[in-house]
């Protein structure tokens, strides 16, 4: 009985087509030196190899790769003496665990008659559902407001928090990045403390507004629940290739495409044009048309930094004393919660390149004054993304760094 239901629930999984990450493997380098990187650098554009943190010098690469390739892929890093070390046995195993966990925790939920718990992954139509809940229950403050729809049809809706006009305003934005699952629950804790917790955080409401769009790319995110846990681009089709999807952050319309532009099949394909994607063009028009927003913040895991401009080059922006005064502000802040301390500084020295990225846009082309792009911890050992039970440590020491962005929220655009 217990093995027909097994097979029972494996073929209902094999027939969604879930897709299997049994026996993938992340292997770890040893701290690489520049000549390393360079080294390692022509790997990341075979589409094999899934680089989760990029070669950098003074830091670690993690790659990730399938049973089949994962042995080239030792054997090339063993070849390039990068000594590397497995820090995943099986990203499948875990990606079974985050399910069957979120499966028990919905039943308990379902059996003991309670909304969802914001503790927990929740899910695209979960996480519409607790909007709709927070609107309903405190129309005074929120308010909800669609700024477009996705590819596949789905509302960009948008959490808007005020209580009284004329004031400067806030922007969070998560899983712009469909697979980077630790981002949501910081971003609907902050919607909680400052709803349901509001007695305690009144001071945060009166001086701001604050907008949330919980869920950037939703169609990804539904495709990360449905097919693919490691997804990360948007769901839109590109002409000519059966490879799906665009990386929304690369497709922002700033020194779009710069750099070069990698196969439609690479995990970092910026698009056919800059805004290609309904989502990116979405934000960017509310962005634009909402001067009231004078700080942006792009919620990513994983690797512990704040960053802020630039990522297309490593020049200086004209602000970054400003820019990084708050950050480091607000990694003190994160420091006294859980001892985690974050890299602060300009995309481009302390992580990478990237092109048509979206702080990189809103600081230029949105005129947003501070921006940033937040990345959050992953789970260690654990890999790419954590586990349920750091969703609750996290989100503390978020909500301490993002109570920081809301005190240093500009008057104005200048
Ligand atoms: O590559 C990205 O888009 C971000 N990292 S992630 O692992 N979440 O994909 C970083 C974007 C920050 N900007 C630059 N590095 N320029
Ligand atoms: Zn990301």
């Amino acid at each position: 009985m217990k093995f027909g239901v097994c097979l029972l629930l494996a073929l209902l999984g094999s027939a969604l087509g879930y897709k299997s990450y049994s026996g993938y493997q992340v292997l770890q380098t040893r701290v690489l030196t520049n000549e390393d990187a360079e080294l390692l650098a022509p790997f990341m554009s075979r589409p094999e190899f899934d680089f989760v943190i990029t070669p950098r010098a003074g830091r670690a690469a993690e790659i990730m790769a399938s049973p089949e390739n994962v042995v080239i892929l030792r054997n090339n890093l063993k070849r390039l003496n990068l000594e590397p070390t497995i820090i995943v046995e099986d990203v499948g195993i875990l990606i079974e665990k985050e399910r069957s966990e979120i499966a028990h925790k919905r039943a308990l939920e379902k059996k003991e008659g309670r909304a969802p718990a914001l503790d927990r992954f929740l899910s695209f139509d979960e996480i519409e559902a607790y909007i709709d809940e927070v609107a309903a229950a405190f129309p005074n403050i929120v308010s909800v407001i669609q700024i477009g729809t996705s590819y596949e049809g789905r509302p960009l809706r948008v959490v808007k928090l005020s209580n009284g006009p004329g004031k400067s305003a806030i922007w969070l934005d998560s899983v712009l990045h469909a697979r980077e699952w630790i981002g949501p629950p910081t971003v609907l804790y902050t919607i909680n403390e400052l709803t349901e917790n509001l007695a305690n955080n009144q001071a945060l409401l009166d001086a701001n507004d604050w907008y949330f769009l919980v869920v950037a790319n939703p169609d990804g995110y539904t495709f990360t629940w449905t097919d693919d846990r490691l997804w990360r681009k948007t769901r839109s089709p590109n002409a000519g290739s059966t490879c799906v999807g665009t990386d929304p952050n690369r497709n922002f319309d700033q020194h779009w495409g710069e750099g070069g532009i990698p196969s439609v099949c690479d995990l970092t394909f910026p698009g056919s044009a800059p805004f290609s994607e309904p989502e990116t063009k979405a934000i960017s028009d509310f962005i634009l048309a909402t001067p009231s927003i004078t700080f942006y913040l792009s919620v990513h895991s994983y690797g512990k930094y704040i960053l802020y401009p630039w990522g297309h080059t490593t020049a200086l922006p004209p602000t970054v004393a400003e820019l990084d005064r708050v950050a480091q502000e607000a990694n003190n802040a994160i420091q006294s919660v859980n001892g985690n301390s974050y890299t602060v500084g300009t995309a481009a020295n302390v992580l990478y390149f990237a092109y048509g990225t979206s702080h990189d846009w809103a600081y230029e082309q949105g005129n947003v004054p501070l921006s940033y792009t937040i990345e959050l911890p992953g789970g260690g050992l654990a890999g790419f993304n954590p586990p349920a039970s750091l969703i609750a440590p996290t989100n503390a020491e978020c909500w301490e760094a993002y109570k920081v962005f809301a005190a240093n929220i500009p008057a104005a655009r200048p």
